[in-house]
């Protein structure tokens, strides 16, 4: 009998515990992934000609496009606003100059748009950590960040260093930032070196109890083009880029009007050539040696991702501020509607959802982020925002997509970029137009032609309907 009633037992014990067991396996197989951390890399003033997007140019970029064979690449993505204060107020609030008021370098974003919330506080407010270090914002983000260790401000906690002297040996040009060279000795004195190390100890020791959004905004290749010795040696022999001389006889007054608003601005550093004969070939290799320092950094964020806990469960997203001129239309800046200035570098790598080594080659500006991260991580959208999210490119790059990217410099100044052709109509009317299937670097102004009537009006309807007035500068 007590065999027996032993034998009961543990049947029922048995029982019990398989029964008590069940509900948690079910639980955990029926319970969604966790909210996926995000890496947000914010590059400054980096253009497109770049191995990543053309094949033929001389500046390698090998980690971002490691970075582009785990998820996908876009081939026409363009900037809201080829400025730093426009460009990122607009990317991270997801509205437009002509929505926010937010035009130049100096607007008060935070005075024009008191109580829209940033893409890290909408992170912040649905349960992540946010932080971040280096350039993200223009101007202070003011609490977008969790930890009092994000870095509040344009440049970091380290300033940048400039040399005893200006190196390039035209200091009547613009201020120290209209220089290049070989500086600092030291890769740990650039600017850069300690925005990367924190968020390497970020990602090695932020506690994994609740997601995490990073932001790491990468100032180089911004000017002063500067970058240690061992970025500079593969450039020392490189080809300059395809540039036409007196691309500028086709321009309308409104591009005259806009490019000479500054002393320095147009021809600016072009001008250094005169004075010092081979001036603008060093301007080339600190370019290329600027961008190989930005990518190198780039490897150093994505190899202390692998070795984290993270690595499997991280959306990264890697994106320029807007392009850069660097000779072409005699420009070596930014400021401008043309393609070079609004052409930027976008990767998304979404674990579980972009194919990898996918490419997309529909046209789209940044205002696409701010709705695709939300959606991407499950968090409630933000209805009063510009751009559409694109997940459903993620999955699919060839998915129907119509809208085209549209860009704004200073207020009544827009171009409309389509598969085939950029449209430019600045403020005072006066308008261009390339054909990028014959010209790929914008020589020939097709505006004046009749022929292209249809095709301006078909570009036209996008431009914005309303444009709210210039926000007041920041008061400092
Ligand atoms: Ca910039
Ligand atoms: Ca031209």
């Amino acid at each position: 009998m007590i065999k027996v009633w032993l034998m009961q037992q543990k049947i029922k014990l048995f029982f019990f515990l398989w029964v008590s067991f069940q509900p948690v396996v079910f639980a955990q197989e029926n319970k969604p992934p966790s909210s996926p951390d995000v890496l947000f890399i914010v590059i400054d003033d980096l253009n497109d000609w770049i191995s990543l997007l053309d094949p033929e140019s001389p500046i390698k970029t090998p980690q971002m496009e490691r970075l582009a064979k785990r998820g996908m690449l876009f081939t026409k993505a363009y900037c809201i606003s080829a400025a730093c204060n426009p460009s990122r107020t607009a990317t991270l609030t997801g509205l437009r100059p002509s929505t926010s008021g937010v035009y130049g370098n100096n607007s008060d974003w935070r005075f024009a748009l008191p109580k829209h919330p940033t893409i890290m506080q909408k992170f912040r407010t649905a349960g992540y950590r946010a932080q971040g270090a280096g350039k993200i914002f223009h101007h202070k983000p003011r609490g977008a960040f969790h930890d009092k260790e994000s870095f509040e401000d344009f440049l970091p906690m380290k300033k940048q260093l400039y040399p005893p002297k200006k190196l390039n040996g035209a200091p009547e040009y613009g201020s120290r930032n209209t220089d290049w060279g070989i500086w600092p000795k030291k890769e740990e004195d650039t600017v850069d070196h300690p925005t990367v190390e924190y968020c390497i100890k970020a990602l090695k020791e932020t506690p994994t109890d609740k997601p995490l959004f990073l932001a790491c905004g990468i100032y180089k290749p911004h000017s002063p083009f500067f970058a240690p010795q061992e970025f500079h040696r593969a450039y020392k022999e490189i080809p300059l880029p395809p540039r036409k001389i007196d691309d500028e006889k086709d321009l309308p007054p409104g591009a005259i009007s806009l490019m000479k608003n500054k002393k320095w601005f147009w021809k600016g550093m072009m001008a250094v050539e005169k004075k010092k004969p081979g001036s603008y070939h060093d301007f080339i290799r600190s370019y290329a040696a600027c961008i190989a320092y930005t990518d190198y950094l780039v490897g150093k964020l994505l190899d202390a991702l692998d070795q984290s806990p993270r690595k499997d469960n991280t959306i990264i997203v890697l994106w320029s501020d807007h392009g850069f001129h660097i000779g072409e239309k005699d420009h070596i800046e930014k400021f401008a509607l043309w393609e070079k200035s609004n052409h930027v570098p976008l990767i998304i790598s979404a674990p579980g959802i972009t194919p990898s080594g996918s490419r997309c080659d529909q046209p789209m500006d940044l205002t696409v982020l701010y709705p695709t991260l939300l959606e991407l991580c499950g968090l409630p959208a933000q209805k009063s925002v510009d751009g559409k999210s694109i997940v459903k490119l993620l999955k699919n790059p060839n998915a129907p997509w119509e809208l085209p990217a549209l860009m704004t410099y200073g207020r009544g100044n827009h171009a409309v970029r389509t598969d085939r052709w950029r449209y430019i109509r600045y403020k005072d009317g006066t308008e261009e137009l390339y054909d990028h299937s014959k010209d790929p670097h914008e020589w020939n102004n097709l505006a004046g032609e009749a022929q292209y009537r249809e095709v301006i009006l078909r570009h036209r309807k996008w431009l914005p309907k309303e444009e709210v007035k210039r926000v007041r500068d920041l008061r400092r």
